[in-house]
């Protein structure tokens, strides 16, 4: 007898990642039974009988994966690279083969429009800048050879210069709606950010073939 097709497991975070990587799931031939938005479920079964969806916070998908908690799931790369920062700058093992180009957004510095961030840079000036994002932040200005003083945020970062808590910050910037609103300024573009697929390395060996259809079927539908 031929041994049951392995289950597999998808990480994913609700919001956006979710909304942006369902025409791919469609796509790839995946259909989510449960609404996320609607269900308190945190394990989501699809009409695909090897694959369910566990539904995780965005900054957990790598350790899940990583873990083995699941077996590949979708991941911002501002995620991807604070989460490598976190394990001491190593990949984690994780294995990205694919650049799903949802959720896109970039990351940027943004200042109070009557901040002179030029000049505070020319100047050589220390700068106070607050991010949840720190270590993409502090290679930014190491690679600039500017001097920052880093406040970890946890949310809400455009707050911090409107308090005097700091004089930039460092955050993904969409439609820059949320910067307009709160009377900030992009004023500089670190690096653009998609999401990624990630992927268990142990259980890509142990899934072979089902694995590989599902990460393909992702390829094909994202390019
Ligand atoms: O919300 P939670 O704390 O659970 O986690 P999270 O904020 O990490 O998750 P989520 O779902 O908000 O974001 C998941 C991923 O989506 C991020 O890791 C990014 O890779 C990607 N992404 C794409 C974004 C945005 N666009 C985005 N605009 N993540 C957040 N934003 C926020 C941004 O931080 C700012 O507050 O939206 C605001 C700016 O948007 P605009 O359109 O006003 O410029
Ligand atoms: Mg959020």
């Amino acid at each position: 007898m031929p041994s049951p097709t392995p289950i597999i497991t998808l990480a994913l975070s609700k919001g956006r990642i979710f909304d942006d990587a369902l025409p791919l799931l469609t796509a790839a031939g995946i259909e989510v039974i449960d609404d996320p938005e609607k269900t308190r479920k945190l394990i989501l079964a699809t009409h695909h009988p090897g694959v369910r969806v566990l539904l995780v916070r965005a900054s957990d998908v790598p350790t899940y994966v990583e873990q083995g908690g699941a077996d590949l799931g979708v991941a911002g790369l501002d995620v991807l690279i604070e989460h490598a920062a976190e394990l001491g700058g190593g990949s984690g093992g994780l294995y990205l083969p694919v650049d799903l180009k949802i959720a896109r957004c970039r990351i940027s510095v943004a200042t109070r429009a009557d901040f002179d961030y030029a000049a505070a840079v020319k100047q050589g000036s220390r700068i106070r800048v607050a991010s949840k994002y720190t270590h993409i932040a502090r290679q930014h200005f190491a690679d600039k050879g500017v001097h920052v003083d880093l406040i970890k945020l946890y949310g809400s970062m455009e707050l911090a210069p409107l308090t005097g808590l700091a004089d930039a910050i460092v955050d993904l910037v969409s439609t820059g709606s949320t910067l307009k609103a709160n009377h900030l300024v992009e004023v500089e573009r670190i690096m653009d950010i998609s999401s990624r697929l990630v992927v268990n390395p142990a259980a890509l060996k142990l899934k072979r073939e089902p694995m590989r259809q599902l990460i393909d079927a992702f390829a094909r539908a994202a390019a």
